[in-house]
């Protein structure tokens, strides 16, 4: 059984190799042609600083929204070769830089932990370049399974070296 109610789930998307702009842009039109799969939302764009190794460019990010019927394993799949048509690879240093990387923050209240799948996704709680493109297309209220509201975890971080970028 690979298909489910539509749950409602969120994308972190970031980029830094070869025109990030462009590769969100696309990343989105590709999300919103996924099958099964609808409600398309779209934070607005912002630029970042790297977190981890610092040699690298800025960060390009933003989050989605949508509801699908896939189920998570299935959405991994098609996240992972969206990655791959950006000509995404695996082999480079573990926090380098990249061309695109879909993370799967939230799907609808589960929790999952698996070998593939961490849901809600480890980084979320302290990532502003997460959490503030987040608070765009998401209530306030909304529960971070396990973790509490999103606007808890917003009081907590520092957006400082977030710059939003024009529509
Ligand atoms: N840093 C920023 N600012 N944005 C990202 O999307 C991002 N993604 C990553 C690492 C390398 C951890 N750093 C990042 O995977």
């Amino acid at each position: 059984m690979n298909s489910v109610e539509n749950a409602r789930v969120f994308i972190g998307l970031g980029s830094n190799l070869e025109a990030p702009r462009q590769q969100l842009t696309r990343a989105i039109e590709q999300l919103a042609e996924l099958a099964e799969s609808g409600h398309l939302k779209v934070s607005s764009f912002y630029r970042s600083r790297p977190l981890g190794p610092q040699n690298q460019p800025d960060y390009i990010n933003a989050v989605a929204g949508l509801t699908t019927q896939l189920s998570p394993e299935i959405l991994l799949d098609r996240l992972q070769a969206i990655e791959q048509a950006h000509g995404r690879r695996r082999d480079g240093p573990r926090w380098g830089a990249r061309t695109l990387d879909l993370d799967l923050l939230l799907y609808a209240d589960r929790i999952i932990c698996s070998e593939r799948l961490t849901v809600p996704h480890p980084g979320l709680p302290e990532r502003a370049f997460v959490l503030i493109p987040l608070a765009d297309i998401a209530e306030a209220d909304l529960m971070i399974p396990g973790i509490g509201t999103l606007q808890q975890l917003l009081s907590a971080v520092d957006g400082d070296d977030l710059e939003r970028l024009d529509e």
